[in-house]
């Protein structure tokens, strides 16, 4: 394994059980040497995260509501400490819309739901990426990398408000790649096909969607969390220097088809 992360400190958000993809790239990333810092969600989930982040020798384990500026703000503060003034780079592996909003159609989903998919899905993007500038410009710049999806830039049935939230999340890497550029820190996209995680199994017609990718992406084959997390790895090191405001997809080619 390669030591591309050796003295390099990172957050990442969005870590539910080992299935996670957040999961994946934080594994790859202490597998090449870094330290990370952790996340949750909820008291359901708290254990997992902790055992995990265990296992890796994590610093710090703590809880985040991204819906809320002070929330983030404390977590990336707390993160910093327990890093000793700096952050190398932060994953952004954050989701969530109302099951029902991800069945049906589109037309029927509420105001409520409609902000709040994209409040916790692409604003969180923001809030962390406003909260860890200083520590990582401290560090002479940094990387980030959030999680996107095909869903967000054609109607794929039954996305919904998720595509809705992943264009708007798209859209804000780009713009904070301009923002955070002055400080040497980059910003981008991973793109993956359908993975078989927690927030997947609840999604109907999930395993008719990993067929349609085999049968007609370039490469026949269904995309794994390690495969996204060798993509995201590559963004968030050096070797990805002058890489920012982009998407790299991993999902087989599926994206470059029209039929
Ligand atoms: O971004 C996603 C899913 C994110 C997600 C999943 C859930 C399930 C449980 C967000 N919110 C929730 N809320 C829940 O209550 N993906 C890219 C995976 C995904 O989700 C779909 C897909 C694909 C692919 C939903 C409908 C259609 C395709």
């Amino acid at each position: 394994m390669a030591d591309r992360f050796q003295g390099k400190q990172g957050l990442v958000l969005g870590v539910a059980n080992k299935r996670s993809i957040a999961w994946a790239i934080a594994k790859r990333l202490a597998e090449e040497g870094a330290q990370l810092a952790f996340t949750f969600q909820g008291e359901r989930i708290e254990k997992s995260v902790r055992e995990l982040a265990d296992s890796v020798q994590s610093p710090l384990v703590t809880e985040c509501d991204v819906r809320s500026d002070e929330d983030v703000s404390r977590v990336v503060a707390e993160a910093g400490k327990a890093f000793a003034g700096g952050l190398d780079f932060l994953v952004h592996s954050v989701a969530y819309a109302a099951a029902e909003d991800l069945e049906g159609r589109f037309t029927d989903t509420p105001r409520d739901r409609f902000w709040m998919a994209i409040d916790v899905s692409a604003y969180s993007l923001v809030a962390c990426a406003r909260a860890a500038e200083p520590l990582m410009a401290a560090r002479g710049g940094g990387s980030l990398v959030t999680m996107t999806y095909l869903g967000g830039e054609r109607a794929v049935p039954h996305y919904n408000v998720m595509g809705v939230a992943k264009a708007t999340l798209d859209a804000s890497v780009r713009y904070l790649a301009w923002d955070l550029g002055q400080n040497n820190i980059r910003i981008n996209a991973v793109s993956a096909g359908p993975v078989r995680t927690l927030a997947a199994r609840s999604i109907a017609g999930f395993p008719t969607m990993e067929a349609i990718v085999e049968e007609r992406s370039p490469l026949h084959r269904h995309i794994d969390a390690e495969d996204v997390a060798a993509g995201a790895a590559y963004l968030l090191s050096d070797e990805a220097d002058n890489v920012t405001g982009t998407t790299l997809y991993v999902d087989s080619g599926y994206h470059a088809m029209g039929m």
